[in-house]
């Protein structure tokens, strides 16, 4: 046995500390966490996808200012085992930002422990105010988000391959520490409104010394029901759940949200401006989880979702399989003999499949979804900003600040399909099954 901690341990640890920190700093995320719970209890039974991770399944999110800091972040990460995947381009959306998403990225580890993060880079070429560049530049500098015993336990980790389990505690103490809200800003009240009137969202990373968690999510069994109690508690739910309408098979991400708090914040008094404040940054969401779509079945969703008609995705898994929309994987029903070899053909794989001998079951919807995304980010902005929003993404650069490539989500589908196929069969590989592309 590995002397070091397994990371998913170093990361459900993190998940745990990082919920009880955001419950004291967010009471209104305890209450949202206990409704999602008491939901989730009640509809144990009826779920589909996996009933045992519902209770720890979180997602938070933060937002950085330097592509350093995003290095530094995917090192951190990294110790968790977890792993950027796929490239978000929010400028498509008008907002000054590009995202990844960090997640373990084979199914095991999700099972033992699910946790993700949103992570945003604001895009600070996008400020056309060169009085207000110089301002931006000097603050950043200011920033620390690692650390430096943080950086010390990273490279630590790196350098032996793992950490041990005191080794471990004590970096994770570290690094809880960058994602504290301080109540405190680098920035006078000036700048501060200055950014907010460029876009919220500078103002929100630029001013403050840290990235400050700005949401965690808990995953409910039934969203619906939970946005109803949300409203009857009177949490500031958004109007609408991003992602597609209820459905029979749940397919992908369904997203909603209360709207960001207001907080306390002392501002820098260098200039004889008052320097009590408030920015409103932090908000509380919950999501539900359905099955992962192929690429066709995505194209498939975004025509839907540009038409508002959802009618042509069907409402059923053995056709959603078939028809190659959604990803699926394969378990052998208990006694059942499968042959030795794998089937050679998908015709021959169906005829288990009919029979009963193979179960398949959809994978779920692992990531995030832009449309989605976008409308959370702007649900919690009081305004929209002024900056330049006709740019595109750039996932280049993007990644040369990240320091390697996202991983491609729907890649990591396809191989948990096909492993879960491979694994029914004694030894052999399969040589030409036709499972989807
Ligand atoms: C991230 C918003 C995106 C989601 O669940 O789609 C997100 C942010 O507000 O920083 O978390
Ligand atoms: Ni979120």
């Amino acid at each position: 046995m590995s002397e070091f901690t397994p990371p998913w341990r170093l990361r459900q640890n993190f998940a745990d500390r990082l919920s009880l920190m955001y419950r004291e700093e967010v009471p209104a995320y305890g209450t949202l966490v206990d409704l999602v719970e008491n939901i989730n209890i009640a509809d144990a039974e009826a779920s589909t996808f996996s009933g045992a991770r519902l209770g720890q399944e979180r997602h938070g999110a933060i937002r950085l200012a330097l592509p350093e800091e995003l290095s530094l972040l995917r090192r951190a990460l990294g110790v968790l085992g977890m792993f950027p995947v796929d490239y978000y381009d929010l400028a498509a959306a008008g907002l000054p930002v590009h995202s990844t998403a960090f997640r373990p990225i084979n199914g095991d580890a999700i099972e033992r422990s699910p946790f993700r993060l949103f992570v945003s880079l604001v895009r600070l070429d996008q400020i056309a105010s060169p009085a207000l560049k110089d301002e931006v530049e000097r603050l950043t500098r200011e920033r620390s988000v690692m650390s430096p015993v943080a950086l010390r336990y990273i490279e630590r980790a790196e350098a032996q391959g793992g950490l041990t389990d005191a080794e471990g505690e004590a970096f994770l103490d570290a690094l809880i520490e960058t994602f504290r809200w301080r109540g405190e800003a680098l920035s006078t009240k000036r700048v501060y409104d200055a950014l907010l009137n460029e876009h919220p969202l500078l103002a929100d990373v630029v001013c403050f010394p840290n990235p400050h968690i700005n949401h965690l999510t808990p995953r409910v069994s039934d969203i619906d029901a939970a946005q109803q109690k949300m409203i009857d508690l009177g949490l500031p739910a958004k109007a609408v759940i991003e992602g597609p309408p209820r459905r029979k098979c749940p397919i992908l991400l369904r997203q909603t949200a209360f709207r960001a708090l207001e907080e306390s914040v002392t501002f820098r008094n260098l200039d004889g401006v008052d320097a009590a404040g408030v920015h409103t940054a932090r908000f509380g969401e919950i999501e539900s989880r359905g099955a992962a779509l192929t690429c066709a079945g995505m194209d498939l969703y975004n025509a839907c979702l540009a038409s508002g008609d959802f009618d042509a995705i069907p409402a059923d898994w053995n056709a959603l399989r078939i028809k190659k929309l959604a990803w699926f994987k394969y378990r052998a029903a208990p006694g059942a003999c499968l042959p030795a070899a794998p089937p050679e053909s998908s015709d021959a794989l169906e005829k288990l499949i009919a029979d009963g001998s193979i179960i398949p079951e959809p994978i779920t919807y692992e990531d995030f979804l832009p449309v989605s995304a976008a409308g959370i980010f702007r649900s919690n902005l009081r305004s929209q900003g002024s900056t330049n929003t006709g740019t595109k993404g750039n996932q280049a650069a993007f990644e040369e600040a990240l320091g390697c490539p996202v991983s491609q989500a729907q890649a990591l589908y396809e191989q948990e399909s096909r492993a879960s196929l491979q694994q029914l069969f004694a030894h052999e590989q399969p040589k030409e099954l036709a499972i989807h592309e």
